[in-house]
Order: C-alpha cells, then structure tokens, then sequence
C-alpha cells in the first residue's frame, strides 16, 4: 500500500503538537493497513466490517475524548485527526466510530447517572458493547421537536412508544439511546437489545453510506426500567447538545475524504495521457484550475478545523461556530469529490477508485446531522438574531 501524506499547503502541520501528530500517524498507518483494504468488498455487500471494532477500540477510537471509565481521555484536536483519518478511508467507518463516541457514550456521559456511566461507559470504549442514537422520526427529521415517540411513566419504569428511522448501527446496537416525549418534555432512555416490544429493521438498498448500517428501531408498549432514563439533560437541548458534539467531528472528518479524492485526482491527472503524446491531463490549464481549487479549500477546510479545535480546547466553542464548520466542510468535500470525479473521466465511476465511493457518502454527510440548509439556518440566526426555520 502507498504511503499517504494528507495535504499540507500552508505548513498547517505545524500548528499541531508532536502528540497530536502521533496520535495521526498510529491511526493514520492502522486505517491504511487494515481498513482500506476491506472497503471495497464491503461498500459493494453494503456491510460493515465487524472484524474491526475490536481494533478499534484498540486504538482508542471509541469515546476517545472522554475523561475515566477506561476512555482514551484524549484532547480535541487529537480526536479530530483521527476522525480526519477515518474518514479518509469511508464516511461510513468514521460514523461507526462518531457515532459510539459522540452520540451514546457522551450521553451517558454527560446525561447519565454514576452507575449507568459506570455501567455502560468501559464496554462501549471496549467496543463489548455498541450503541445507537435514535432521534430522527419518519415525519420529523430537521425538526426533531416534532417527535412522535413518546415515554409513559409505569409503575417501576417507562413505557415507550414510536418509531425511529435512519437510525446508525441500530441493528447491531447492544444499546440504544431513545429520545421521547415524557409529559411533553423530551428525554433520553438507555434501551437494551432483547427488551420486550423494541424491535430493529435493516434499511437496504442506499446508494450512500453502504458500510454503515442504517436501521429503523421500533418500540411498541416497551417498558424500560425507571434507571435507563438518563437523570440530568431534560429538553431538546439534550439531544442538540450531542449532536454538537458529533458534527465537530465530522467538521474534521471530512477534510480527511475530501484529502483522498484530491489525491486520487493528483495521482491520476498526472499519469493519463490526453490528446499529445506523453503529455498528461495535470499539463492542462483547465486540470489544474480543479486541483487548484482543490487544494485551496481543503487547505481552508483544514484551517477551519483546527480553529474549531482551539475554541473547543480553550472551552470557548459555540453550537453556532460549529454548525459553519460543519455546513462549510461538507460542502467543500461534496464540491472536491465531485471535481476529482469528473477528472478521472470513466474511471471516475468505478470502486477500482475510491473517489464515487466518498462522493456518494458524502451527499449523506451533508445532510445527517443537520442538513446544510439547517446549519445555514442556524448561523443566520446567530448574524441576524431572527431564527428563519419556521
Ligand atoms: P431551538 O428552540 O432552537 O432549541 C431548543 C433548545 O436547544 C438549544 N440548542 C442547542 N443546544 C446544544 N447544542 C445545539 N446545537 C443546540 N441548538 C439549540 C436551544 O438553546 C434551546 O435551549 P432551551 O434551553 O432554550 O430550550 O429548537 P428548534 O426546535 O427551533 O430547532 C432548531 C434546529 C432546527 C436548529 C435543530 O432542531 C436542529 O439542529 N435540527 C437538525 C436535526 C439534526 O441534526 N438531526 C440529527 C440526527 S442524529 C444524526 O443525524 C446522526 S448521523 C450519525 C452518523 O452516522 O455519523
Ligand atoms: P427533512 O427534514 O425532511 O428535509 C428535507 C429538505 O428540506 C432538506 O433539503 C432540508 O435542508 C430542507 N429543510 C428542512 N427544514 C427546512 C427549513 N426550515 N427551511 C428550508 N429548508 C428546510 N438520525 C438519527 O437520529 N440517528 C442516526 O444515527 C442517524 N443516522 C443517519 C444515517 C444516514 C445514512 C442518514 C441518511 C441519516 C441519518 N440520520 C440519523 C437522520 C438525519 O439526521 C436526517 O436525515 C436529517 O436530519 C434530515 O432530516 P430528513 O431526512 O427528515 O429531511
């Protein structure tokens, strides 16, 4: 396998620590070792290498940034690179691991009680257990305070009913966190896998995010324990409140797809010979006007990133800050994997290449976790002081 450098224009190396460039290169050598190599037969079988959660968890890679309870209790840019690594290699890996760590170990975390933090929080790290978020509703996806699901109280526990759909790792979740409406108010229940009438169903047939595993979870009359409701976090805020913390990671995640289209593209425009003898398709203006702009906004990307890790280091980062990096970072990957598509010609279809597989992942990138025009919404009402979602 070649080695890989990502791009590194503005010397943007340099802003990082030795530890955090360590932290990059072990999972930099591991995803090139043992990830990639099991992508394309998977992304064809639409399923996830299961094999690999264990190394994994090996790595430090699930809940990596939180403090105790056996988790990795590494700092935020460190998480962010190596998220930048994972998605190097597919959208859908760098969610397997996102999605553990952002959306149902730091809930626990932050949300939980000592004994369900104690409970759930080394197994997950351990990758003995694996979890779920369930927000998103057939009828309520960038409006989840629309939810249907709703929790009941009973005698010793919750009653839930509802729907969730497009739900990550659902059908090979241990755990799922439910977010449900008890007396109006929307909370968080810890619903494990066998409890009587909670039930999950693969979703087949994407043409995006084919390694990841995307499920509908249903709960019908299903009676959780009154201690798997989360304690603390009560309100659309909860959720709201993981879900900034998943986007931070896919802020980063993507520069690292958007890095290896652009470099497929490179490598490729500077062998295929077009129209002159001997003279590649990289020797012409209309080529290098894409790998230009490639470069300028991965490079802007990138920079983005690693401010967003300082404001997040020093504790001063905002919902809002985060949805810009999300919302540009996306798009910018979109806009370079669609670029190192059309520069591959033919080619540029088949999974001989990665780059068709990145560029259908990412239209789901771009619009989970808040779609594009939600972030835009968001920063608008932050500038403006109007909030324009209804
Ligand atoms: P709104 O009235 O604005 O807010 C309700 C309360 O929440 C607070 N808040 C936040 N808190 C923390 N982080 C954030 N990002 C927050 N955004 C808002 C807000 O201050 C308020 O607090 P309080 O105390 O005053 O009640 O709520 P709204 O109903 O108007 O909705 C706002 C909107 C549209 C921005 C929000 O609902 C939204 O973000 N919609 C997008 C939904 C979304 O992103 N869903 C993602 C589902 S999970 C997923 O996609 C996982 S993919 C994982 C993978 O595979 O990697
Ligand atoms: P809609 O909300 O119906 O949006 C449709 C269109 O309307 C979009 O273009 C949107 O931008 C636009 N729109 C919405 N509101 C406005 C507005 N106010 N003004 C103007 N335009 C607007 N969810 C989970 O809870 N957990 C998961 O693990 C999870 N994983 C996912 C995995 C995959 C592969 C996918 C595709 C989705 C996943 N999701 C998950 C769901 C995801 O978060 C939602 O799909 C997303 O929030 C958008 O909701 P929606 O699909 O209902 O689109």
């Amino acid at each position: 396998m070649a080695s890989y450098e990502s791009l590194n224009y503005m010397e943007e190396d340099s802003l990082f620590t030795e530890d955090e460039l360590m932290v990059r290169k072990t999972v930099r050598d591991f995803v090139t070792a043992e990830v990639m190599p099991t992508l394309q037969e998977a992304n064809r079988k639409e399923e996830f290498p299961m094999h690999l959660i264990p190394r994994f968890a090996e790595m430090g890679l699930l809940g990596s940034t939180i403090q105790g309870y056996d988790c990795p209790g590494l700092g935020h840019i460190a998480y962010g690179l190596l998220m930048q690594e994972l998605e190097r290699a597919d959208s859908g890996i760098r969610s397997f691991c996102s999605v553990q760590g952002a959306l149902v170990m730091y809930p626990i975390f932050a949300y939980g009680s000592e004994e369900q933090k104690k409970k759930y929080l080394p197994k997950l790290a351990k990758g003995e257990l694996i979890g779920c978020f369930g927000l998103t509703e057939p009828d309520a996806g960038s409006n989840p305070g629309g939810m249907l699901t709703r929790a009941e109280k009973v005698k010793g526990g919750f009653k839930l009913n509802g729907n969730k759909m497009w739900i990550t790792n659902g059908c090979i979740s241990d755990i799922a966190v439910v977010w449900a409406k008890l007396d109006g108010e929307v909370r968080g229940f810890i619903v494990e896998k066998g409890t009587k009438g909670f039930s999950t169903s693969t979703m087949k047939g994407k043409f995006s995010l084919r390694v990841s595993v995307t499920s509908e979870l249903h709960m019908q009359d299903c009676v959780v324990p009154e201690e798997n409701m989360l304690p603390h976090g009560a309100g659309l805020r909860a959720p709201l409140g993981c879900l900034t913390q998943a986007r931070y990671g896919i802020a980063w995640g993507v520069v690292g797809a958007a890095n290896a289209c652009y470099h497929t593209a490179l490598n490729y425009a500077k062998d295929r010979v077009i129209f002159e003898k001997s003279k590649p398709l990289a020797a012409y203006q209309l080529a290098q006007a894409k790998l230009v702009k490639m470069a300028q906004e991965i490079t802007k990307g990138q920079l983005l990133a690693i401010q967003m890790g300082r404001l997040k280091e020093a504790g001063r980062i905002q919902p809002h800050h985060v949805s810009l990096g999300k919302m540009n970072n996306c798009r910018m990957a979109l806009d370079v994997a669609r670029d190192a598509r059309d520069m591959l010609g033919a080619n540029g279809i088949i999974d001989e290449y990665p780059v068709i597989r990145h560029m259908n992942n990412l239209e789901t990138v771009n619009t989970y976790e808040g779609t594009e025009d939600i972030h835009r919404l968001v920063v608008g009402q932050q500038i403006t002081g109007i909030p324009a979602f209804r």
